[in-house]
């Protein structure tokens, strides 16, 4: 994958302004609310029966925060995505057996946040080069399914 030095710069001015902390729990909470189904890889999460209980629930709001912290390593590794992520690959795939299409289901959920916390200076520039990191991202994590 190639990254020009444009698309580099729109990836890196936008994270800049993002808290992974809120971002991260609001990606995952739209994860669990607009596609039910995955809320069964956290069946030890505890109360996940409403919109409200997965907004407030802390283990979504954690387990969130640390998915998006994973997201700033690709950020700073942009050309080594598959090395950066084969560990988490095969913890997905082996341990964890998360289906990769709901890696792509997580990217446009991390997409319609960031849009809906910077609204117009989510340009359909910034759109298009996270589109294209949430894609690769998403690729690499599937890299090492067998
Ligand atoms: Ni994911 C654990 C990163 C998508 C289900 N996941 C992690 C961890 C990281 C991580 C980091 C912690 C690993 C560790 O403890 O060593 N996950 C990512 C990233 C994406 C992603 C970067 C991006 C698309 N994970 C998903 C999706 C699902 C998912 C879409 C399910 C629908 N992940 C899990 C589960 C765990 C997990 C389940 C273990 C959670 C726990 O703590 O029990």
């Amino acid at each position: 994958v190639h990254w020009s030095a444009e698309e580099k710069q729109l990836i890196t001015s936008v994270w800049a302004k993002v808290s992974v902390e809120e971002c991260g729990a609001e990606a995952l909470a739209r994860l669990l609310i607009v596609y039910p189904w995955t809320q069964r890889f956290f069946s030890d999460f505890g109360n996940l029966s409403s919109p409200t209980a997965i907004i407030g629930n802390p283990k979504v709001r954690a387990h969130g925060k640390k998915v998006l912290t994973s997201f700033g390593e690709a950020i700073k590794n942009l050309d080594n995505l598959k090395g950066t992520y084969s560990k988490l690959s095969e913890l997905h795939c082996d341990k964890l057996h998360v289906d990769p299409e709901n890696f792509r289901l997580l990217g446009d959920t991390l997409i319609v946040v960031l849009a809906s916390h910077f609204g117009k200076d989510f340009t359909p520039e910034c759109q298009a080069a996270w589109q294209k990191l949430v894609r690769v991202v998403a690729h690499a994590l599937a890299h090492e399914y067998h």
